[in-house]
């Protein structure tokens, strides 16, 4: 019945998975012991929001596609949304995103100036990325690099909800890890994105084009890990290793299951190891703050 809502239907929480790994890892990062129980509580607050926010304005932006969805490979079958079925208005849903938009802002503001700027960045990516005039996500290129940047912008909110400590190198490979982990999942949505009309990279490039992209991220990313693993602190050598570990076995596992240009990959090779890891990263960075 909980699932059957037409608000968790809105907001798609299984998908945010993908989203709380890299908050988490960067939870891991900046957790200390001054860390104080508010900024835990506000900055989680405000991620939910930004996250109710971004899936809200997608589907306010993807009425058109999301009809055309036949339930394969997503977190839901997306012609189920309440916009798709007429469960909501579009101005209902407008008013919701507004409110998703002001609470994401006023959670952030009760935990640091520099948390406030990852959030409104957040909140201006989710909106660039699904509407118009950009709506990036029908722009080859373009919508890796709004998944990639949202990945290292959710990794950044989530270190900064503690001390900010910002490796570079560490935060190149966060967006080079978030395009090779987001080029599969706009292959899967290859036939319904077409047939929508949308030209995101899979339907320009072609499977063969993004998989030897992948090929490339996969290399880069294994190099600046090895880097990371000589150069970093050993919590950075940490996630480094789960990084060149993991990586390679997702590329090959996405080229073994790609059809001409549909990729044939079920969704739990990205949200159970997302999952697993999200929820280790977490206790690890609660743990530093009590311990
Ligand atoms: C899914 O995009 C939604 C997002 C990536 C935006 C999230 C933004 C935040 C600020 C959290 P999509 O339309 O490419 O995929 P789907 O087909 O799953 O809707
Ligand atoms: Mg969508």
């Amino acid at each position: 019945m909980f699932r059957n809502s037409w608000l968790i239907r809105l907001i798609r929480p299984i998908a945010w998975i993908v989203f709380l790994l890299p908050v988490m890892v960067g939870f891991y990062l900046g957790a200390s012991k001054d860390t104080v129980p508010g900024s835990i509580i506000f900055g989680f607050g405000a991620i939910f929001f930004v996250l109710c926010f971004g899936f809200s304005v997608n589907a306010l932006g993807d009425v058109d596609v999301d009809m055309y969805h036949d339930g394969r490979t997503k977190d839901m079958n997306l012609s189920r949304q309440p916009l798709v079925t007429g469960e909501i208005s579009m101005l209902q849903a407008k008013l919701l995103g507004l409110l998703f938009l002001v609470a994401s802002l006023l959670c952030a503001l009760l935990v640091g100036i520099y948390f406030v700027l990852t959030i409104i960045i957040l909140d201006t990516i989710g909106y660039v990325y699904s509407l118009a005039p950009l709506r990036m996500k029908k722009r080859p290129v373009g919508d890796v690099i709004c998944n990639a940047l949202l990945g290292v912008f959710f990794f950044l909110t989530g270190m900064t909800i503690g001390k900010v400590y910002v490796n570079p190198l560490l935060v190149i490979t966060v967006f080079l890890m978030a395009s090779n982990f987001y080029i599969p999942t706009v292959m899967t949505d290859y036939e319904f994105d077409k047939k929508g009309g949308l030209r995101t990279s899979a339907v320009v490039y072609g499977g063969k084009l993004l998989i030897i992209g992948m090929y490339l991220l996969t290399a880069t990313i294994c190099i600046f890990g090895v880097v990371l693993i000589l150069s970093a602190s050993f919590e950075v050598q940490i996630i480094a290793l789960i990084i060149i570990i993991y990586t390679p076995i997702f590329t090959l596992v996405t080229k073994n299951r790609l059809l001409g240009n549909q990729l044939m990959l079920h969704k739990n090779w990205i949200l159970i190891p997302f999952g697993c890891l999200t929820f280790v990263f977490f206790c690890l960075g609660l743990f530093k703050i009590v311990a």
